[in-house]
């Protein structure tokens, strides 16, 4: 059994306060020296000192000058017999940074050598009491072939640098802010440089850099700018200010994750640095802002205050990515725009968190217990914490959230501390708040696992012009939790009258603390339409039995954007999973048709809005839907009620949707601003919809002028999106266009990984799709070694296209097996994720459901499978 335990956590037997670091860098074999002032835990004394080692060779291991015994014990070095007083230890060792394939520790890539050690990477660059509460201040230095290493970077200052025989140089880094090692970084690659000089509000001077490989200069220019507003933001919104003379920020495009927030050398992924207007989507420009924003947020939530142990990962991923929403929020500017990006965020939660929630990883966001940390980097901890910090912000406010931030700081500033630690800071300084007073039960959401279903009744008294809202919650077992007690959960809220006009004074904040209360509201001529859940004030899945013209009311009236939007979903799910219930065809009524008619035309709506009004949810979305009814979960019948209600919507629209491109497919200059980015996220949904309708009527103009689109287009969400209308709409014209595509960008890697991902992404049709996805595994471009690339195709395929992945004679099940026993072959952490497609199996119908157990066997059987790997195909089959 190698599960570690929360419950089992115990100090460290010693600190180690400084740590000198030596690198000789060749890719083949690279030799580390290590001199380390240890401590022992004066609380803990008498103890053996154990270092964590990975694929690594020990040569040398010194104990104030002396050689010393030593042995190793369950994969980790052990050294008893030591000083009571603090003492020197040196370790020498060597690492083969070019047969490591697994992107964890010190590798290449491109000819240079990167870094990744969160969780547990260092250890496999040298021994050491890898864990997060073990905080050192690290000095580094690197020496490598000038000519193949030009940039020598680690964490900190610079503090010395200069040329070495035999054509080698040298640069020694210092890193004054003590941290865990999972925060050590070194890059040495030949890269060039943005770089820009500020001065922040407070008046300090920084240098900022963003390296990459020459050629991608171009595309540097909007992460710098998202890393200055950052910075400016920190400061603004929290009163936290860059504590680094320099920052720097470096691309590589072998990258198992999006970025990493090295402390002064954040490492990324290409995907999520490099954007120009013909290489990048809006959406790549949103999200190179946000996870430049969410890395640099990290040098105060995670690592000026640090985890005390992984299963705290919560404390600053969560914290983190509540932050970075916030900021994305502040960016976007307009309540309209913060709206969408609160839609978008909610959108995400629900595709990716609650069938995580639902399924055999559901896991609290404060883990108890893991094989492998790798596997629970996943969107509960992510994005699920994110929600629990936004219901404390709900709970003390805007002004009491930033008190509390301010006296966690004050507490824990340069401490490895616990979720625990967070949540008290924030009820302290807000100790008459709905928090404070119930701090325990809200602490809940830290220790259970699972999505809350929360019900809604309301009753309207005529004799006493009362409406009374009842609300009820229950939350299902998860693997090892069965009965769960009531959580704390803040409903926003307000009425509306019938014909949608805001019932004053109705608005507020209910908080539902035990499994039943109501509320009552008086002085009400008729029965209000309730609006419920406004901004997603919960991660719980809303039981509300809303009547269709209520939800008509809300889709047109409401004061609340993002319940706005949840109506027209609430309508369009009710549509597609009645014909799937029904196992009839679906055919769309008018008072639908013409609901969604009017959002189209409505002057008073931003184009951003009306897209996600217009997109249909998802069949990943809809398969939830019914796996929450306790209802088997066809797939093909999800993706041919969702194709036909597209078809009607495309047909039934279509003098809209050609207005619509009239009016926004010329967005001028490229700029990713909210207003823009929506009038061609809409122009692009119209011309999906006009090439769709065109190829079902045969007819030429619509693909025509798609085709042109594509190859007229000034920027790549554009170009993008003309191609995904002929793709998507299997429009004639689609092979040719790829096929241009592909020789117009055959040099960009990250737009070969869209041009893989957009074939991956259409809508299936006879197994076509499967077919093409099939073959283009082989194709000379593909390869599993790269990450992006890898999921590009994989991903895609099992994440984001159902009618594609669920086959009735289970070969893209086998397909997929195939390629997780390959992957984890020589990437771990790769493959685990990948091995996550059919957790939800158990809510499949046959005959999907045997043959997806069948296949998750198929990978369980191979002999050496990863424990990353293992614990996933475990936990699926229990
Ligand atoms: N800490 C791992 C990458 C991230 O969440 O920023
Ligand atoms: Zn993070």
């Amino acid at each position: 059994d190698t599960l570690t335990r929360r419950e089992d956590y115990v100090a460290p037997s010693h600190w180690i306060r400084t740590v000198d670091l030596s690198f000789d860098l060749e890719p083949a074999k690279t030799l580390v020296i290590s001199r380390m002032q240890v401590e022992p835990n004066a609380d803990r004394p008498g103890q053996p000192l154990r270092l964590d080692g990975e694929d690594i060779t020990l040569t040398r291991v010194l104990i104030n000058g002396e050689s010393v015994s030593f042995h190793f014990e369950d994969g980790q070095l052990v050294l008893d017999k030591l000083p009571a007083e603090p003492f020197q230890l040196e370790i020498r060792n060597t690492c083969a940074p070019e047969k490591n394939t697994q992107l964890s520790g010190l590798y290449t890539s491109g000819g240079g050598f990167f870094t990744q050690c969160e969780a547990q990477g260092f250890r496999r660059i040298t021994y050491f009491p890898d864990r997060p509460d073990v905080m050192a201040v690290f000095r580094v230095t690197l020496k490598a072939d000038a000519k193949r290493f030009p940039m020598l970077l680690s964490n900190g200052n610079l503090v010395e640098s200069g040329t070495l025989d035999k054509g080698r140089h040298f640069a020694v880094w210092h890193d004054p802010h003590p941290k865990p090692s999972y925060l050590f970084a070194l890059v040495a690659a030949d890269l060039v440089c943005r770089e820009q000089k500020i001065r922040t509000r407070s008046g300090q001077d920084h240098t900022l850099q963003v390296y990459v490989r020459a050629g991608d200069l171009d595309k540097t220019e909007h992460a710098m700018n998202s890393l200055i507003a950052s910075i400016a933001w920190d400061e603004a919104r929290f009163g936290l200010k860059l504590d680094l003379e320099r920052f720097m920020i470096v691309a590589v495009s072998d990258f198992n994750m999006g970025a990493m927030e090295n402390k002064g050398l954040n490492i990324f992924n290409t995907k999520f640095v490099l954007a120009s207007p013909a290489t990048a989507t809006d959406v790549d420009f949103g999200n190179v802002e946000s996870v430049v924003g969410h890395e640099y947020f990290h040098n105060w939530t995670g690592n000026r205050i640090t985890c005390r142990d992984w299963f705290q990962l919560s404390l600053k991923e969560g914290l983190t990515v509540y932050r970075d929403q916030e900021f994305s929020q502040d960016m976007a500017g307009s309540l309209s725009a913060r709206a969408v990006k609160r839609i978008e965020d909610v959108r995400g939660l629900r595709q990716t968190q609650f069938p995580e929630d639902a399924g055999p990883m559901a896991h609290p966001v404060r883990p108890d217990s893991y094989q492998a940390i790798d596997n629970f980097y996943t969107a509960t901890v992510y994005d699920k914490g994110a929600e629990v910090v936004r219901m404390m912000a709900t709970l003390v406010g805007r002004e009491g959230f930033r008190r509390g931030m301010d006296l966690y700081f004050a507490r824990h500033d340069g401490q490895a501390v616990t979720c625990d630690d967070f949540a008290q800071a924030i009820a302290d300084a807000n100790p008459d708040s709905a928090l404070a007073t119930r701090l325990e039960a809200f602490k809940r959401w830290y220790a259970q696992a699972g999505t809350p279903r929360l019900k809604a009744a309301g009753r309207f008294d005529a004799e006493t012009r009362s409406w009374t809202l009842t609300l009820s919650q229950h939350t299902p077992a998860t693997p090892g939790q069965t009965d769960k007690w009531p959580f704390v959960i803040p409903v926003a809220m307000g009425l509306l009258q019938a014909d949608g006009t805001p019932v004053a004074g109705s608005e507020r904040v209910l908080v539902l603390d035990s499994a039943q209360q109501s509320w009552t509201f008086d002085a009400l001529d008729a029965a209000p339409v309730a609006s419920l859940l406004r901004g997603f004030s919960a991660p719980v899945i809303l039981d509300w039995e809303a009547s269709e013209a209520e939800l008509f009311t809300l889709l047109g009236h409401d004061a609340d954007a993002f319940n706005r939007w949840e109506a027209g979903q609430r309508l369009a799910v009710t549509r597609l999973l009645g014909a799937v219930r029904a196992g009839a065809p679906l055919v769309l009524d008018a008072a639908y048709l013409d609901a969604m008619r009017a959002v189209l035309r409505d002057e008073t709506l931003d184009c951003a809005f009306k897209e996600l009004v217009l997109t249909l949810p998802s069949e990943g979305y809809l398969a939830e839907r019914l796996a929450e009814a306790g209802e088997p979960v066809d797939p093909q019948a999800i993706h041919a009620a969702r194709e036909a209600m597209r078809a009607q919507l495309a047909r039934d629209l279509h003098e809209d949707w050609a207005a619509l491109w009239d009016a926004h497919s010329n967005t001028g200059g490229y700029r990713p601003d909210p207003v823009s980015c929506g009038r061609r996220a809409l122009a692009n949904l119209a011309l999906a919809n006009l090439v769709l309708d065109a190829v079902a009527r045969e007819d030429a103009v619509w693909q025509g002028r798609a085709l042109q689109r594509f190859k007229d287009a000034g920027n790549m969400t554009d170009r993008l999106g003309a191609l995904g209308a002929l793709v998507h709409g299997r429009s004639q014209l689609a092979a040719n266009a790829l096929e241009r595509f592909h020789a117009m960008f055959r040099g960009e890697a990250l737009v070969i990984d869209k041009w893989f991902a957009l074939q991956a992404a259409a809508p299936e049709h006879d197994g076509e799709v499967f077919t093409q996805i099939r073959s283009l595994a082989k194709h000379p471009d593909y390869s599993l070694r790269n990450p992006n690339r890898a999921r590009s195709l994989l991903m895609t395929m099992t994440a984001l296209n159902p009618g594609a992945f669920h086959r009735a004679d289970g070969s893209a099940y086998a397909f997929w097996a195939e390629k997780v026993r390959e992957i984890d072959g020589f990437n771990p952490q790769l493959a685990s994720r990948l091995a996550r497609a059919l957790d939800r199996w158990r809510a499949l119908a046959e005959p999907y459901r045997t043959l997806a157990r069948a296949a998750i066997e198929q990978v369980a059987a191979k002999p050496e499978l990863s424990p990353d790997t293992r614990e996933i195909v475990t936990r699926a089959l229990a």
